[in-house]
């Protein structure tokens, strides 16, 4: 339509937003005839910096781009917002337990979940990205229940990306001809990526990735610690894949999707995970947010324990998580 859509991005002067906000802004989303403005918060100590991805944007001379907002006030950054992309949260530093991440980052969620659901479009979609995502968007639905809590999602989609592509180049194919593979549970170490059903060009991938055992001891942790090796390797995180798969994640669920993808939601009691956390599930996703999580996936006596590892974490961190917030 002619309208524009209103996107808002937290975190906007950081290193994920400089690779996200310029597909944003050139329609790389809702595509080349759907106008957006850009909502860009950030944090007081930042707006030098937010003012200076303000002026590139404009320079990208985009067509689509019309009214860009650069605040520190989450009133302002979340007001009429259709789609909220939660990138901005307290970094994990040197030696950091998870416990003091999320005393950093419970209270800016909670913050952020009040105003939104003061301000924001009747029909907001938040995507929640900044880490513990899965946790933060708990939080968030806990503290924004006028938003309904399907409406929240969290982004696994880059575990699963770097599953699919790593499942391509075992079997020399394409992306496109990548299947069945699925991402469980949390965004963290603990994460199941899951080759069981993986298919390269309809068949079984499971052999050229060495097998049920190499899978275990080598392929599962390649996955599991590809974060921290681009880390090592380019002494920074994932920014120019996480802002792909945040483009990826918002295209399947907000337009639809053919394909099995994997996605943060709340759970509903499937595959034995009980409500109360937002667990990557494979989902199909039916368009205009509307999404179902795939029942009926057979979890092997191999997939179980990791299943219950990853749930078991989500359960020990919305404990304390909630603790923190009271
Ligand atoms: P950066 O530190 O480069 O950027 C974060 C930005 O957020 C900073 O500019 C900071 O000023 C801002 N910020 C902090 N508190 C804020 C607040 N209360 N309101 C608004 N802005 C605030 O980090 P970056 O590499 O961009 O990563 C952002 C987040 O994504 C991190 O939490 C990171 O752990 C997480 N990631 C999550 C991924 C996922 O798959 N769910 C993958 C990529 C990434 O690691």
């Amino acid at each position: 339509s002619d309208k524009p859509l209103t996107i808002t991005v937290t975190g906007a002067a950081g290193q994920i937003s400089y690779s996200l906000l310029p597909l944003l802004a050139t329609g790389k989303l809702f595509g080349r005839s759907q106008p957006v403005n850009l909502h860009l918060l950030e944090i007081p100590p930042a707006m030098s910096a937010l003012n200076g991805v303000v002026m590139e944007l404009q320079d990208l001379a985009s067509p689509l781009l019309r009214n860009i907002v650069q605040t520190s006030d989450p009133t302002v950054a979340f007001r009429d917002a259709d789609v909220i992309i939660l990138v901005g949260a307290f970094p994990r530093r040197k030696g950091m337990a998870r416990r003091d991440l999320l005393s950093k980052n419970v209270p800016i969620f909670t913050g952020h979940a009040q105003i939104m659901a003061d301000v924001a479009s009747s029909d907001v979609h938040i995507l929640v990205v900044g880490n513990p995502a899965n946790t933060n968007a708990m939080i968030l639905s806990r503290a924004a229940p006028s938003i309904p809590s399907r409406n929240i999602t969290a982004l696994t989609r880059l575990d699963h990306n770097r599953s699919c592509s790593l499942v391509a180049r075992k079997c020399h194919v394409t992306t496109s001809k990548v299947e069945g593979v699925v991402m469980w549970g949390n965004h963290s170490a603990t994460q199941y990526p899951d080759f069981t059903r993986a298919t390269a060009g309809g068949k079984p991938a499971i052999h050229a990735m060495g097998g049920e055992e190499t899978v275990a001891s080598e392929v599962i942790p390649f996955i599991q610690k590809r974060g921290a090796s681009v880390i090592e390797a380019r002494g920074a995180s994932s920014a120019m894949s996480a802002a792909q798969a945040i483009i990826d994640h918002l295209q399947s669920w907000l337009i639809g999707d053919d394909r099995i993808v994997s996605m943060a939601v709340p759970s509903d009691g499937s595959y034995g995970v009980k409500e109360g956390v937002w667990f990557s599930f494979p989902v199909r996703c039916l368009g205009s947010g509307e999404y179902e999580i795939v029942t009926g996936l057979e979890i092997s006596a191999f997939a179980k324990p990791y299943i219950d590892a990853t749930a078991d974490e989500l359960f020990a961190e919305r404990e304390e998580a909630i603790a923190i917030s009271q």
